[in-house]
């Protein structure tokens, strides 16, 4: 039946213990959970996943189990024979099911009475309530998805944008977990060629084998280094892209981002140094997700609290993906120092109060194009959305292969990396064989699969032969 595969968690620690936790398959209790939102709603989805789940329905519903993935309707009772609701029942028994376990689903009316009295009924049937994560969990546990799987379901649930859910669907696919397992392939291909040369050691390999193998290794290390240096699009992708919006008092900069959100979410007043702290609001721009932060002005005459609003201002302007510069075009011609100062390729800069600049905007400053605006009547701000799009998803779209999109595959990718860089097949051989093995389980912990074989490598390396 051809290589089986168990699965083993991934660590969280970078060294990783690659042992691994196998789990065993036989997971005893059954688990329940509402699935769709919590609180009240037209159709509230209950899921119950485990060996308990077939005889758990069979009672709520006081028939026999209906004809598995058919919705049927059903009156479901208490304990005590009292109906709780009439809603539709699902049943799929194990393995296809989300957990690869016995499921059932219960659509209910999305009430907080029917949502007690099914829960006191599943409890009360020996049922207990899910933790968080754990249908995923049991699904990568039975088999039916990959770690990298369980965590675009995840992405998915959370994702706000339209570019956050295409690149979360990507992944649930197995965009991700294909990309990775092709380089463990090779890996795996490159150390069998090793081994050989091991086991063969009295006979030789033939120079040119190996030197095929130390071909196919470095192009490998050279790939994953390609795909770490995306600027982690990914995880910037699920994260937010962060835009901070500077400039001097009353430039303008509250307004701009009122005009942005489309609703008064920072105070704007005609007093020099309103803002002080740093004022976050999350936004869809044309798909993409981004996080715009507005700042306090920036000047040197500053009481103390305005003081640390600069500070913080500074401070995310240093950390921001992009830099929204605002210049107040009624102040002009001077343009503000301590703004141009952070005009550099990362900054969109604009040039606001164009309703009451008179004259002309200058073309650029510090040679990035100068949008006119105004926060006041909204001219220009169709073309700043365009300008800070397009400056966006320059930073996002990847285009071809399907990224590393947490902190996690990052660092397994960033082991692997060092293990396929340190690879030396003209050094001692044993080494080079070892160095492949930790490449190899450092992807391994990506999608949280590794063989058997593997794994068996692993755990009876240290036992002598014949035992
Ligand atoms: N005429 C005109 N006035 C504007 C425009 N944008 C902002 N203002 C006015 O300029 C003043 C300052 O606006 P804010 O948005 O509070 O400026 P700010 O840059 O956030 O200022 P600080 O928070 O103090 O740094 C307010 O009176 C606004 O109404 C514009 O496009 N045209
Ligand atoms: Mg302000």
């Amino acid at each position: 039946m051809g290589r089986e595969r168990l699965f083993a968690y991934a660590q969280d620690d970078k060294r990783g213990d690659h042992r691994g936790k196998v789990l065993a398959a036989g997971m005893t209790d059954t688990i329940f959970a509402l699935a769709s939102g919590a609180g009240r709603a037209g159709v509230a989805v209950y899921r119950l996943s485990g060996p308990g789940a077939g005889p758990a329905l069979a009672a709520l519903t006081g028939r026999d189990l209906p004809a598995p993935r058919t919705a049927v309707r059903a009156r479901l009772r208490d304990g005590g024979g009292d109906v709780i609701d009439d809603g539709l029942a699902l049943w799929f028994p194990a393995p296809r099911s989300f957990t690869g376990e016995d499921v059932a689903e219960l659509h209910l009316h999305g009430g907080r009475a029917v949502g007690r009295a099914v829960a006191e009924r599943l409890l009360g049937l020996g049922l207990r309530p899910a933790e968080a994560g754990e249908f995923s969990r049991r699904a990568v546990v039975n088999g039916k998805m990959d770690l990298t799987r369980a965590e675009a379901v995840a992405d998915l649930v959370e994702a706000e944008t339209a570019a956050q859910r295409r690149q979360a669907l990507r992944q649930m696919d197995g965009g991700l977990e294909s990309r990775i397992e092709g380089w463990r392939q090779i890996v795996v291909g490159a150390l069998a060629y090793v081994e050989a040369a091991i086991d063969f050691a009295d006979e030789g390999m033939p120079g040119d084998l190996m030197a095929g193998v130390s071909a196919r290794v470095s192009a490998l290390a050279a790939e994953i280094e390609a795909a770490l240096a995306d600027n982690r699009r990914g995880e910037r992708l699920r994260d937010g892209l962060h835009i901070a919006i500077l400039g001097a008092p009353n430039a303008g900069k509250s307004s701009l981002l009122n005009r942005l959100a489309g609703r008064e979410a920072a105070i704007v007043s005609g007093i020099a140094g309103t803002t002080r702290d740093v004022i976050e609001v999350h936004l869809d721009l044309g798909g993409w997700p981004v996080v715009v932060a507005d700042t306090a002005g920036l000047r040197d005459a500053a009481g103390e609290i305005e003081a640390e609003g600069i500070r913080r201002a500074l401070a995310r302007a240093q950390a921001a993906d992009l830099k929204l510069a605002v210049f107040d075009g009624a102040a002009r011609p001077v343009i503000d120092g301590a703004t141009r100062a952070l005009v550099d390729g990362d900054a969109v800069v604009v040039v606001n109060k164009a309703d009451i600049a008179g004259g002309g905007v200058p073309a650029t400053v510090e040679g990035r194009p100068a949008l006119a605006v105004s926060a006041r009547t909204g001219a220009g701000i169709d073309a700043l959305v365009a300008a800070l799009e397009h400056e966006v998803a320059s930073r996002l779209e990847g285009g071809g292969a399907p990224p590393l999109t947490r902190e996690r595959h990052r660092a397994a990718a960033m082991e692997c990396r060092t293990a396929l860089r340190r690879f030396d097949p003209a050094g001692e051989i044993e080494l080079a064989a070892e160095d492949l093995r930790m490449a190899g389980r450092a992807l391994g912990r990506i999608t949280g699969r590794i063989d058997v074989e593997e794994l068996l490598d692993v755990v009876f390396r240290d036992f002598c032969i014949g035992k």
